[in-house]
């Protein structure tokens, strides 16, 4: 049986979300939007299934996948870029390759005590986001 991911997940602490949004190229002016929005996580999951909602003020990010299973990403509304992914099970971890014009593009899910975990990667950037329960 798969880690369950399912829920609604609202963002509660965010740690160098800035310096990965400036490895993404992403302006100042963005940036400084982007790190004072609420953040809420929707995840549905049926086995390797997975759906994650992105939702903020500003705007709202989808994308469906199947762990496995290489897809295009288009980062629409994010940094626009198409990358080549794949998320794979790290134990109960959930590990995303972004392979893109970016170095060391990618991202890690896991739940903790009951709070879900984002590890943003690009570059040399790691930042890390805490959710808790909705
Ligand atoms: C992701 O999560 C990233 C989801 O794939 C969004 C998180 C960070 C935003 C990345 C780049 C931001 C570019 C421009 C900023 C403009 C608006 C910010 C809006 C933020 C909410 C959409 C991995 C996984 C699901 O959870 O794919």
């Amino acid at each position: 049986m798969p880690a369950d991911y399912r829920g609604r997940w609202i963002l509660e602490s965010s740690d160098k979300f800035e310096d990965y949004l400036k490895a993404l190229n992403i302006d100042f002016a963005t940036r400084k939007i982007a790190i004072s929005l609420s953040q809420t996580k929707v995840v549905s999951q049926e086995g390797n299934n997975f759906e994650i909602k992105t939702l903020s003020p500003l705007r709202n990010y989808e994308r469906p996948f199947t762990v496995g299973v290489e897809f295009d990403e288009y980062t629409k509304g994010l940094d626009n870029k198409t990358v080549k992914s794949l998320v794979v099970w790290e134990g109960d971890k959930l590990v995303c390759t972004q392979k893109g014009e970016k170095e060391n593009r990618g991202w890690k899910h896991w739940i903790e005590d009951n709070k879900l975990y984002l590890e943003l990667t690009c570059e040399d950037v790691v930042c890390i986001q805490v959710f808790k329960r909705k």
